[in-house]
């Protein structure tokens, strides 16, 4: 089954979105097979985003991203990696729909709140950066009453 790798930001947490985020994962019906909240430091935020280090706005990026503890999660489901972008909305808050979770909670691209795997390879690097000691092994009982 595929994974996703989905972090709520330090602006996500302050705000006490927390549970909000969370909710909006397992209601949808994936299943949420790894978590942790933790404070990262500027080498591994600057490793987590690699692919954005020739952009002016990066050294922006890994301060607001080192500036407060984040929630790392790996979240598992059919199409679980578009679905959870569909979730979270386009990237600057302006553009994102109402009713995803950007649409809802942001408004400044510097501060949306969260961020999630944009591709399964990308998502598979990710979760090998932020989970290097695996995640849980379960499946959901409820499995039956959400995939046909
Ligand atoms: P994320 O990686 O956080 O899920 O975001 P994304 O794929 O939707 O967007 P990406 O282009 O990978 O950018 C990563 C994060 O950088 C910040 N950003 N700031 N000031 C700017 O123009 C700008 N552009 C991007 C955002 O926090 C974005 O989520």
């Amino acid at each position: 089954m595929e994974q996703t790798f989905i972090m709520i930001k330090p602006d996500g947490v302050q705000r006490g979105l927390v549970g909000e985020i969370i909710g909006r994962f397992e209601k949808k019906g994936f299943s949420l097979k790894g978590l942790k909240f933790l404070n990262v430091d500027q080498a591994f935020a600057e490793k987590h985003y690699a692919d954005l280090s020739s952009k002016p706005f990066f050294n922006g990026l890994v301060e607001y991203i080192i500036s407060g503890p984040v929630v790392a999660m790996v979240w598992e489901g059919k199409n679980v990696v578009t679905t959870g972008r569909k979730i979270i909305g386009a990237t600057n808050p302006a553009d994102s729909a109402p009713g995803t979770i950007r649409g809802d909670f942001a408004i400044d691209i510097g501060r949306n709140v969260i961020h999630g795997s944009d591709a399964v390879e990308s998502a598979r690097k990710e979760i090998g950066l932020w989970f290097p000691e695996g995640v849980a092994n379960w499946s959901s009982s409820l499995q039956p009453w959400i995939y046909e």
